[in-house]
């Protein structure tokens, strides 16, 4: 339990949703410090086990190089221990996970086991040209090996509308899931974050 605004809360549990180049990391970095929320990323923890070269980095790289997600188990038990290693959280920033249906539940019922659950989904909209923009621009200077071929960039953006927009579709069934645009400066879309928010934990 924690104090915020002068509200008593149990955990504040956020998804940060969308597809690739939205900013999902970018605004992530600026919500933890706000919210005091650990921030748990399914993209950084996959390349630490690359830049690792564990068996289960070698799989995950040959994956994400073509633009593939990497096999639901492997994610979900990487959230799990991720999970158990964070016993005294306030909550959760969960960055690029879930990103299919199957995640989706698997996270609610590790969430249930904790005696909590998702309080909202953010998903941030984002046209296709910006995103091939952004992340291209991202790929001159990060070393990604994922950011650098148009190609592999728009194969990640169809696996996003083939497999992933469906996570949006299973919290809508809960109405957990707001809109916030994606596009603008980096401050104008952390203040729309930021106002989803504080409506979500003042309700
Ligand atoms: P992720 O690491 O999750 O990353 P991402 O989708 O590429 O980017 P993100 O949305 O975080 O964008 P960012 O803020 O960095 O995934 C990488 C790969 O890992 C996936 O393709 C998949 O293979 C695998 N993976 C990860 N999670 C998985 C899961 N759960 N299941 C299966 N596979 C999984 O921003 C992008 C760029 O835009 C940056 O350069 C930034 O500076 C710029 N930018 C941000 N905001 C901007 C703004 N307002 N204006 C202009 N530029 C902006």
């Amino acid at each position: 339990m924690f104090l915020y605004k002068g509200y008593f809360l149990n955990m504040l549990n956020l998804i940060l949703f969308g597809p690739p180049g939205s900013g999902k990391g970018t605004q992530s970095e600026k919500l933890i410090s706000r919210y005091g929320l650990k921030h748990l990323s399914t993209g950084d923890l996959l390349r630490s086990e690359i830049a690792q070269k564990t068996p289960l980095g070698l799989e995950a790289k040959n994956l994400m190089d073509k633009g593939q997600l990497v096999p639901d188990e492997v994610v979900i038990g990487m959230i799990s221990s991720a999970l158990e290693t964070n016993p005294d959280a306030r909550g959760f920033l969960f960055d690029g996970f879930p990103r299919t249906a199957a995640q989706a539940e698997a996270l609610d019922k590790l969430l249930e086991l904790k005696g909590t659950s998702i309080n909202t989904m953010l998903a941030m909209e984002v046209s296709e040209e910006e995103l091939v923009n952004r992340l291209l621009k991202r790929g001159e200077t990060s070393g990604r090996s994922d950011d650098n071929n148009e190609g592999v960039i728009r194969a990640r953006i169809a696996e996003y509308h083939n497999k992933t927009a469906a996570v949006a579709d299973y919290y809508n069934k809960f109405d957990k899931v707001v809109s916030v645009k994606g596009e603008g400066s980096i401050d104008e879309i952390f203040n729309g974050l930021c106002r989803e928010i504080d409506a979500v934990v003042a309700a």
